[in-house]
C-alpha cells in the first residue's frame, strides 16, 4: 500500500529457492535441499568471521593445506562447517574442498546425485585484518548411473548445474546463478537470519575504466600482460587512465567487478606459469557468474575459462574476468 514504506512482500532465499523448483517440474526437490545446506554453511561462516577477533579466531592453525598455503584457525573452521553441511544435506555424493587434499566422498548416500567443489574461506591472507574473504561454490550432477567418482567433478565449467559465491563484507553477499539461468544476488538480514533478494537478475556494466590485479607481479609478467596493463596506465590518444582497485580476495574483487565492471585479472607468469588460482573452486564458478552475469571469463590462452577441463582437483588456471569489451581488448593483446 502507499502507507508505508516497508517492504512486507520479502523474497528470502529460501522462497527463491521453492520458487525456482517449481519451475522444474522434473525438480525431485534434491537440489533445492543441497542449496539450503548451502545456506546455512554460508550463515555459519559468517558467524565465525565476524566474531573472530573476540573468540580468539585469528591467527594461523598450526597445519598447511592440501596445496602448501597456512592455514588459519578460520579456514579449518569454515572447511568442516561446510564438509558438515554437505554430508548432512544428504544430497551431495562428494566434494572437493582447497583445504583437502582429497575428494572426500559420502559413500552412505546413496541415493546422492551432486558433486560439489568449494574454496570454504578464499582470500584467507585478509581474515586477521577483517578485510573481505569469501566462499566460492560450484555444483556438478553426476553422469547417470555414476555412483560419484573423480570424474564427475573433473568436469568443464559448462557443465556447471550452479555456482555463485558469499562475499563476508559490512554484509555478507550471496551470489548464485544457474545453468542458462540469471544471476541472483542476496544480501544477509542478520536480524532475520535470512538472505534477502536484493540484486535480481544481476548485469555487468559492457565496460567502466578498472583494472584489479596484483602489480607485484608484473615482474614476472609475459610481455603480452605487460603490454595490456601498461595500455590501461598509459592510454594513447590523451585518454584517462584507468583506476586500480585490488583487495587480494578474489570474491571481493570478482563482486566489485560484477557490480561496477571492469577487469580482474590473475595471470600466468614466469614464476606460477599454471596460473594462482584454481581451476574447479575459483575459476570455473567465477566465470558461470560473469557469462550469465552478460560478461566474460578466459584463461591465459584467451580460452574461453568454462571450457576448460581441469586434469587435476586441485589444478590451477590463469583467467581474465571482466565487463564484455574489456575481455574484448584483453584479447586484442594476446593475439
Ligand atoms: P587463497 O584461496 O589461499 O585465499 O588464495 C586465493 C586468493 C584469492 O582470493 C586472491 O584473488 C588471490 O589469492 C590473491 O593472491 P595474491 O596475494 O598473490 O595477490
Ligand atoms: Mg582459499
Amino acid at each position: 500500500s502507499e502507507s508505508t514504506s516497508v517492504n512486507t512482500n520479502i523474497v528470502t532465499l529460501t522462497r527463491f529457492l521453492t520458487e525456482e523448483q517449481t519451475k522444474h517440474k522434473e525438480a525431485t526437490g534434491d537440489f533445492t535441499l543441497l542449496c539450503h545446506a548451502l545456506q546455512f554453511s554460508f550463515k555459519a561462516i559468517s558467524y565465525y568471521i565476524r566474531r573472530a577477533t573476540l573468540v580468539n579466531l585469528t591467527g594461523l592453525a598450526g597445519q598447511s593445506n592440501a596445496t602448501g598455503d597456512d592455514q588459519k584457525k578460520l579456514d579449518v573452521i569454515g572447511n568442516d562447517l561446510f564438509i558438515s553441511a554437505m554430508r548432512s544435506s544428504g544430497k551431495c555424493a562428494l566434494l572437493v574442498s582447497e583445504e583437502e587434499e582429497e575428494i572426500i566422498y559420502f559413500k552412505d548416500h546413496s541415493g546422492a546425485r551432486y558433486a560439489v567443489a568449494c574454496d570454504p574461506i578464499d582470500g584467507s591472507s585478509n581474515l586477521d585484518a577483517g578485510v573481505s574473504v569469501g566462499t566460492i561454490f560450484g555444483i556438478h550432477k553426476l553422469a547417470d548411473g555414476s555412483a560419484g567418482t573423480k570424474e564427475d567433478i573433473l568436469r568443464p565449467g559448462s557443465e556447471l548445474l550452479a555456482a555463485g559465491f558469499t562475499m563476508y563484507g559490512a554484509s555478507a553477499q550471496l551470489v548464485i546463478t544457474m545453468k542458462g539461468g540469471t544471476v541472483n544476488g542476496f544480501t544477509l538480514d542478520n536480524s532475520f537470519g535470512e538472505f534477502i533478494l536484493t540484486h535480481p537478475d544481476m548485469k555487468i556494466p559492457k565496460k567502466r575504466a578498472i583494472y584489479s590485479v596484483n602489480e607485484g607481479n608484473s615482474l614476472y609478467w609475459e610481455e603480452n600482460t605487460k603490454s595490456y596493463f601498461n595500455s590501461l596506465k598509459y592510454p594513447q590518444d590523451n585518454g584517462k587512465p584507468y583506476s586500480s582497485r585490488y583487495i587480494g580476495s578474489m570474491v571481493a574483487d570478482a563482486y566489485r567487478t560484477l557490480l561496477y565492471g571492469g577487469i580482474f585479472a590473475y595471470p600466468a607468469d614466469k614464476k606460477s606459469p599454471k596460473g594462482k588460482l584454481r581451476i574447479l573452486y575459483e575459476c570455473a564458478p567465477m566465470a558461470m557468474v560473469f557469462e550469465n552475469a552478460g560478461g566474460q571469463a578466459v584463461n591465459d590462452k584467451m580460452r574461453r575459462m568454462l571450457e576448460v577441463v581441469p586434469e587435476s582437483i586441485h589444478d590451477r588456471s590463469g583467467i581474465y574476468l571482466g565487463s564484455y569489451d574489456e575481455v574484448e581488448k584483453v584479447k586484442s593483446f594476446h593475439k
